[in-house]
């Protein structure tokens, strides 16, 4: 099937057709916002479900505490991949969503910088490594033969998510507009109890040590990778439908780029990344081992 026919190109952007909410979409400038509402904003594959269960067990008390049996989708659902048709008008607050959103496609009411964002990032060969193993994976995206194809048609923006480098720097140049906090994978990575407290403080959260703990505890790859409610297991297999053996908890760590790119692509690769990022100031980790 032609990539084209699985894309929903709407307003400029690329959705996923089949699991997108078109209501939402045609109604997304007047979502009425409340105060208290979070949302998590990510490019695909930079560590949307992570943060997802990080903001989770910050927020609900019965998840932290596991007295509550519930998926992680569930708590914090997506805005516009509303694949269970939440009536969100009816949800108590205060609502944590995530998206995939562009900076221009959000709801208006964020603007009155109340509601939060949580803008997450991470370095884009990752984000490319790992987007090619999950188009291969789920049965709703375009496979992709080669990692060639894939770099070429994510330099290209046909994908779910459109341009990388659009996303991130539209919402980076455009952050004056919203109460944001920009957080990277790698830091969350290299030292995630620092990153859940700048989280709880962003958010205005207090929590004991204890608490900080048990969040941490049950955002780890490994801790996630074996509950089926962290990991979207169930969505994938169930709803959304896989085309291959494999995991959406993959490797979770930063530099597998470095096994999947070739060193004349990696080249070509931070050319155009220091091209196009010249004159963002956001911090990139591109190896494990770096300060
Ligand atoms: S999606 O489809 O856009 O929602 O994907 P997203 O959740 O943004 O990104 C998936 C990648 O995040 C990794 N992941 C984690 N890494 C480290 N620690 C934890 N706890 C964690 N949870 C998810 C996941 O493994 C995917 O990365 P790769 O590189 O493919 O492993």
């Amino acid at each position: 099937m032609d990539s084209d026919e699985r894309l929903l190109h709407f307003k400029g952007f690329n959705f996923e057709r089949s699991t997108v909410d078109i209501d939402i979409l045609e109604n997304l400038e007047d979502f009425d916002i409340r105060d208290d509402d979070v949302f998590i904003i990510t490019y695909p594959k930079s560590g949307t479900i992570w943060t997802q269960q990080i903001l989770s067990l910050i927020y609900f008390e019965t998840h932290r505490k596991q007295t509550e049996n519930v998926e992680t989708a569930d708590l914090v659902p997506s805005l516009e991949y509303n694949i269970r048709k939440v009536d969100f008008t009816k949800r108590p607050s205060p609502r944590v969503f995530c998206s995939h959103l562009p900076y221009y496609l959000v709801p208006n009411g964020l603007k009155n910088k109340k509601a939060k964002i949580v803008y997450i990032y991470r370095n884009p060969k990752d984000v490319i490594t790992s987007y090619f193993h999950f188009s291969n994976f789920v049965a709703v995206l375009e496979g992709c033969e080669n990692m060639d194809m894939f770099i070429h048609k994510f330099l290209d923006g046909k994908v779910a998510g459109s341009l990388w480098f659009d996303h991130v720097k539209g919402w980076y140049e455009h952050r004056h507009k919203f109460n944001i906090l920009f957080v990277s994978y790698e830091e969350m990575k290299k030292d995630l109890k620092s990153a859940v407290q700048k989280l709880c403080n962003f958010l205005g959260k207090e929590l004991s040590d204890d608490d900080v703990d048990a969040v941490v505890r049950q955002a780890t790859f490994k801790n996630m990778k074996s509950d089926s409610r962290a990991n979207l297991s169930n969505i994938l297999k169930k709803e959304v439908g896989t085309k291959s053996d494999g995991h959406f908890m993959r490797k979770g760590t930063i530099g597998d780029w470095k096994n999947h790119f070739t060193v004349a692509q990696s080249e070509r690769f931070d050319m155009i990344f220091q091209r196009k990022m010249k004159d963002i100031p956001l911090k990139f980790i591109w190896d494990i081992n770096e300060e």
